[in-house]
């Protein structure tokens, strides 16, 4: 929070993050939050009522609000762009970070209105993958992107090719020679409508290459039909051995 976009954000006045301590929600003097799993086996829990009594808290501030609560859990549904783009548009979400071995069932059965992962892989803490849902939702918000980065050529972002999310166009900046490697003449014509071209075709060529599945269904545009069956023609050459 004290850096970056989401420090920009704050500052913005465009979003503001508070943390709630789930052992402020206990009642025992141990402050307890966890326990042993029911049915045995390792690790510990976290236990239902705390967590229940802190979102209860920040409900009860706005009754009636249809308040989004989502669970951070391997278990959630993958976050991706339009995920991102459909939380930015909420006034307020509530992200619950598990620990342990996770939470209570009940929890995501009796009180969250969605569960999300960053990625099939397991960290410590929720706390990472709930930063990492406040800096991808922080950075679509107005104001709060300086023109350095701009959403707008996000790989994924809706502008780069309207309902296509497709990985980025490769970036170059000077110098214009690097050991040998020579950035793509077109880049340095100032033809923009070559130079627009060329980005279309590199961006539809490296997720032809590396992430097919995201364009698997969808309607192309002739000019991008175009360049997927040049692709299909063209024989793979190894990055080394192409120029422009
Ligand atoms: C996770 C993920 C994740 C599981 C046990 C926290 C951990 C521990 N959250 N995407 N991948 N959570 O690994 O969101 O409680």
């Amino acid at each position: 929070m004290a850096h970056g976009v989401l420090k920009r954000a704050a500052a913005a006045g465009q979003l503001s993050v508070r943390l709630h301590d789930l052992r402020d929600f206990t009642e025992d003097r141990h402050r307890t939050v966890d326990d042993r799993p029911f049915g045995g086996g390792p690790g510990m829990v976290l236990k239902p009522e705390p967590i229940f009594r802190a979102v209860e808290s920040i409900k009860f501030e706005q009754p009636g609000e249809d308040l989004p609560v989502i669970l951070l859990s391997p278990q959630g549904r993958l976050l991706r762009q339009p995920v991102v783009e459909e939380l930015s548009r909420q006034s307020r979400i509530v992200l619950v970070c598990g620990r342990y071995e996770g939470m209570d069932e009940r929890v995501a059965d009796g009180l969250a209105t969605d569960e999300l992962s960053i990625g099939d892989y397991v960290l410590s803490g929720g706390e990472i993958a709930a930063a990492v849902v406040m800096e991808c939702v922080a950075r679509l918000m107005p104001g709060v992107l300086g023109n350095e980065d701009s959403a707008v050529q996000d790989s994924f972002g809706e502008e780069k090719m309207p309902g296509r999310r497709v990985l980025d166009w490769p970036h170059y900046t000077r110098p214009a020679e690097f050991r040998g490697m020579r950035v793509p003449d077109v880049l340095l014509s100032g033809d923009h409508e070559e130079i627009r071209r060329w980005r279309r075709r590199k961006a539809l060529e490296k997720t032809w290459r590396k992430r097919p599945e995201l364009l698997a269904g969808l309607t192309l545009e002739e000019e991008d039909r175009q360049v997927l069956e040049d692709l299909k023609q063209a024989p793979y050459l190894p990055v080394s051995s192409r120029q422009g």
